[in-house]
């Protein structure tokens, strides 16, 4: 015995056999994995002085699932369902030995094996859905057979990863061994089933559960309803649902059939193309091609945030949460004890729902201290500025941190506009200067924009990049230009709904079309949300665009219960005839009449705009690569995952089509507008965004 093959490895110990996997970084089922699995399972079948059989995995996992990158190519042999079949119809008890994730395909090869043990940090899931598909290896036969279907609906259609605790409870797993002792104690384990003479346990053949559901449809019709909402849009959950449906009507291998066509169907689809694409490009963004892996941090031990407001709060509380202190910066008493206020009724509302306690909440405060001097910053590592926007006040605000703050501590801002180049000359040394553009609620979205600025030093962004990660955001590296790369393209988007209104579309139209695409919301359903009157002044208003005039008659959005659109007590719109009319008079005015805007012109008009920006946004090297677009319009706009953020629907719409329709809306599209040399570039050689890496 010895190796298998380059992954795995054969060892003997007496009556037991190991089965030892060594493919980093996961352990995923790659074409070497599978083989290694089938001929190890073969030469321990074959082996008259094994008798029962341990699947172990070396590094930090059990197997985390099929190998992804495969996903699309030529299916290579052996398959993983006859992998599946050389454990499950082994005619020595198979125990798998899990350790920290095994999800997936990895779940389901663990399902094959007549026992499984696993250490308590262990985890179990089914995250396919995740990924547009569905566990297309029996999963979503055998899972239901163990914990039943209202369970199992739950695992396949959320993915979560369920610890090892509950595994146990719910009997995924058979036993518990300690930390650290899961090789020894799992052959102790095997060794105990032989000499108790156990049973070759398959799971197929446990129908208890399944079959007690069978007259009761209420479970999957209820289960659509609760979640209909969150799986708007979605195939992978449905399908999901599907499967398991047929798990409980269905026998064990018509089941398996069921799953198959409808795992196949997923895998071809460009809803599971997408999402698979974000898997990786949410692994990317973190990759910064002159900011190497091993550059030097700035250890962050203690933060100042100027401005308790909304903005600044948020921010505050990421911090909180993982045990780092922060000085609160106000002007006056009042508005810091609101914003201290706040914070603390954010933090009970969330130990209210139980996810934190109320010691958290105490501890989290704790760690909040408040002031109303900039002296105070003088020993901070990270200053974060969240002031309003504007320039003078905020060059201010720098020019005083510079003589305050000790040096090697980071000046960042919360700025979502303005130029940070300008911000840095306020300060004797600009390669401190950082921006990190938090989304609101910044203590729930996602999103952060880390901005580089010209001068920009890389441990300054390696810091920013880290602590993102540290509270659980996923940051993307832009450079500087107006509105980086989120908001810059969100401009592009007004542009045309706003050009649309005046040619005869409706607001709720283009809101209609957009939330049918997949977005959470409309343009004037967001500012309607945001507030009509941002940078909008009673003073200075000229009645010169639709906004300014909803402004001039106090529909500045939902806080005044009208604004595009009309709002009942609970907030809900209504389609408004202020609205349209102000529209009407608006064209009216300009002599142009209104015209009958398609669905599909609102779309195109306002996605190939957005794509048009981002091809712009990549000629001017604001991004690093089109995938980190779409990392920010997933994560902080709320794009649908579904569709793989603009860039890649670009790919998917076909590049010369985006840029033929752009040309042919042309002069529609506004004075300013031109369509991107890049874009026209890679359309004429047929290119796709994916292609630039
Ligand atoms: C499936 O199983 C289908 C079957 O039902 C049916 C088949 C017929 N494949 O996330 P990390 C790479 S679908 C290939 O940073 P962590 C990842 O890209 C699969 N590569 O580590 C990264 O590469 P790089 C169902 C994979 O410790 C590196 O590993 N399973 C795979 O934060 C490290 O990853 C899943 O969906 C893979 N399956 O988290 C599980 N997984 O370093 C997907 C990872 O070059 N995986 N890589 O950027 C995960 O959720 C996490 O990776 C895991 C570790 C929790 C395991």
């Amino acid at each position: 015995m010895g190796a298998v093959n380059a992954v795995a490895d054969l060892a003997v110990e007496g009556e037991i056999a190991i089965l030892t996997l060594n493919s980093p970084p996961v352990n995923a089922l790659s074409q070497q994995v599978r083989e290694g699995i089938a001929n190890g399972m073969k030469q321990a079948v074959a082996d008259g002085a094994v008798k029962a059989i341990v699947l172990y995995c070396e590094g930090k996992t059990f197997i985390a699932g099929a190998d992804i990158t495969e996903f699309g190519k030529p299916p290579l042999p052996p398959s993983l369902v006859d992998v599946e079949d050389a454990i499950e119809n082994s005619p020595k008890p198979v125990i798998a030995a899990i350790h920290g994730t095994a999800l997936g395909g990895g779940l389901e090869v663990a399902l094959c094996c007549h026992y499984r043990v696993a250490v308590p940090s262990a985890k179990c899931g089914l995250p396919e859905v995740n990924l547009g598909l569905l566990p297309g290896a029996g999963g979503t036969q055998r899972l239901p057979r163990i914990v039943g279907p209202e369970q199992a609906l739950d695992m396949v259609t959320s993915g979560k990863h369920v610890d090892a605790k509950t595994c146990l409870a719910v009997g995924l797993v058979d036993e518990l061994v300690a930390e650290g002792t899961l090789r020894a104690s799992a052959i102790a384990f095997a060794k105990k089933v032989l000499a108790e003479n156990r049973p070759l346990k398959k799971v197929r053949d446990l129908n208890d559960k399944v079959t007690a559901a069978r007259s009761k449809p209420e479970i999957f019709a209820e289960f659509r309803k609760a979640n209909a909402r969150k799986f708007r849009g979605f195939l992978a959950p449905e399908y999901n649902i599907r499967c398991i449906e047929a798990a409980v009507n269905q026998p064990f291998e018509e089941g398996l059939a069921t799953e198959r066509k409808l795992f196949v169907e997923l895998m071809q689809g460009t809803q599971s193309a997408a999402q698979r694409y974000v898997f990786f490009a949410e692994r990317q963004v973190w990759k910064i091609p002159d900011v190497p892996e091993d550059t030097p941090t700035i250890p962050v031990k203690k933060i100042g945030i100027i401005g308790a407001g909304t903005m600044g709060g948020g921010i505050a509380m990421n911090f909180a949460n993982i045990g780092v202190g922060v000085t609160l910066i106000e002007t006056k008493q009042e508005p810091l004890d609101r914003g201290l206020g706040v914070i603390r009724k954010n933090y009970e509302r969330t130990a209210k729902g139980g996810r934190i306690t109320m010691d958290d909440v105490e501890k989290r405060m704790g760690l909040l201290k408040g002031s109303l001097s900039l002296d105070d910053l003088a020993d901070c590592d990270l200053v974060i500025e969240a002031i309003f926007e504007n320039m003078d006040v905020k060059k201010e605000v720098f020019g005083k941190l510079d003589r305050i703050v000790k040096q090697g501590a980071i000046l960042a801002t919360n700025t979502s506009a303005l130029d940070i180049n300008e911000i840095a000359t306020a300060v004797k040394r600009p390669e401190a200067v950082i921006g990190m553009h938090f989304f609101s609620p910044a203590n729930v979205m996602r999103l952060l924009e880390v901005v580089r600025a010209a001068k920009t030093d890389k441990p300054v962004i390696a810091t920013a990049m880290q602590l993102a990660k540290k509270i659980g955001k996923i940051a993307a590296l832009v450079g500087v230009c107006p509105g980086f790369v989120g908001n810059r393209i969100l401009y592009a988007r007004s542009t045309q709904a706003n050009a649309m209104l005046l040619e005869g579309a409706m607001p709720w139209d283009i809101d209609r079309v957009t939330y049918d695409f997949g977005l959470p919301m409309g343009p004037f359903a967001m500012s309607d949300l945001a507030g009509l009157d941002i940078g909008w002044s009673k003073e200075k208003t000229s009645s010169s665009t639709i906004r300014e005039v909803l402004c001039e008659k106090d529909r500045r959005g939902q806080k005044t219960g009208a604004g595009f659109y009309d709002y009942d007590e609970q907030r809900n719109a209504k389609p408004s005839p202020v609205t349209e009319q102000i529209i009407k008079d608006f064209m009216a005015k300009a002599g142009s009449t209104p015209r009958k805007i398609s669905d599909q012109e609102i779309l195109e008009r306002s996605v190939y705009a957005m794509i048009n920006e981002g091809a712009k946004i990549l000629e001017e090297k604001i991004a690093i690569r089109p995938s980190d677009i779409d990392i920010v319009w997933i994560n902080g706009y709320g794009w649908p995952v579904y569709r793989g953020g603009p860039m890649f629907y670009a790919d998917t719409v076909g590049l010369p089509t985006v840029v033929a329709k752009l040309e042919e809306y042309g002069s529609k599209m506004g004075a300013n507008f031109t369509i991107s040399p890049l874009l026209k570039k890679m359309a004429a050689e047929g290119k796709r965004f994916q292609d630039l890496k």
